[in-house]
């Protein structure tokens, strides 16, 4: 088990989608848990990615193409990922804030909070407070989902709920927010109702609100 997801890991670290691919479908036959080959695969070679653009030994071409691969590997253990239990009507509006273009983090809310069961719009990335408010008056939805992944961008998550706030919508939905910069605290400063820092944490946590 281990040599596979360490081959993975290090497949997603070159960008070699093909690999990714594969190793993903071998880890699968083999009975690997999807968390698992999610975890201690795909995250292990994704978080070495970021500490390689950090360290300025790669460049955004080549997060930018594992960060394909890895949407790719996504699309094979969503399935397997989402439990698809019992069918609610629940709606959950979605999205990464505006000027944020990260989407993995938030494509993988949208499998877990779509495998417990909730109805997910999603707004990709990029998106302003405005189609926040223009989402939820359109689609009445039980909660908002926000995601931010850098230190400038999390601080559009007060912006809004501050939106939301004005707009008079603010008791009728809940606000969740995470994303590798937040933090609870943060969450809790800027008004949010709940903070997760990890996928299945989000759609666990929406279930008990
Ligand atoms: Co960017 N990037 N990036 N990047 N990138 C980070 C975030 C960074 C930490 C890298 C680094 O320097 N080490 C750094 C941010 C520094 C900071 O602000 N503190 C950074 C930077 C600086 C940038 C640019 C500014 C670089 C530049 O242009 N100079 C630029 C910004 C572009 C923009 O958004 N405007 C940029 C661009 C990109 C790419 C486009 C190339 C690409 C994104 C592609 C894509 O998403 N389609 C990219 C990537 C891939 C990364 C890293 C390497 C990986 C992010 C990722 O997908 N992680 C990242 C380094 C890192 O995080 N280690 C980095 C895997 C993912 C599963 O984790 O998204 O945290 P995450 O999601 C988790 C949890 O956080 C949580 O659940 C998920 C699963 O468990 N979660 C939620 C997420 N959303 C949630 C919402 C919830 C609840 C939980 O409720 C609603």
């Amino acid at each position: 088990m281990d040599q596979i997801l360490e081959a993975l890991a290090k497949a997603l670290e070159s960008g070699d989608s093909e690999q990714v691919k594969s190793h993903v479908k071998q880890a699968l036959e083999q009975n690997i848990p999807a968390k698992t080959i999610l975890e201690s695969g795909l995250f292990v070679g994704m978080d070495k990615i970021g500490q390689l653009f950090q360290e300025g030994e790669i460049f955004l071409p080549e997060v930018l193409i594992s960060a394909r691969a890895m949407n790719h590997a996504l699309e094979i253990l969503e399935p397997h990922l989402a439990a698809g239990d019992q069918a609610l009507s629940e709606k959950v509006v979605l999205g990464t804030v505006k000027g944020d273009l990260h989407d993995i983090g938030k494509n993988i809310v949208a499998i877990m909070l779509r495998g417990a069961g909730y109805q997910v719009i999603d707004l990709g990335t990029d998106v302003t407070p405005e189609k926040f408010v223009e989402a939820v008056i359109e689609n009445k939805p039980i909660a908002v989902g926000l995601s931010a992944l850098l230190t400038t961008t999390m601080l559009v998550m007060k912006e809004i709920v501050d939106e939301i706030s004005k707009a008079g919508l603010r008791k009728q939905v809940k606000i969740l927010v995470g994303g590798a910069a937040v933090t609870l605290q943060f969450a809790n400063e800027i008004g949010a109702d709940g903070y997760s820092d990890n996928a299945y944490g989000a759609a666990a946590l929406l279930k008990t609100m």
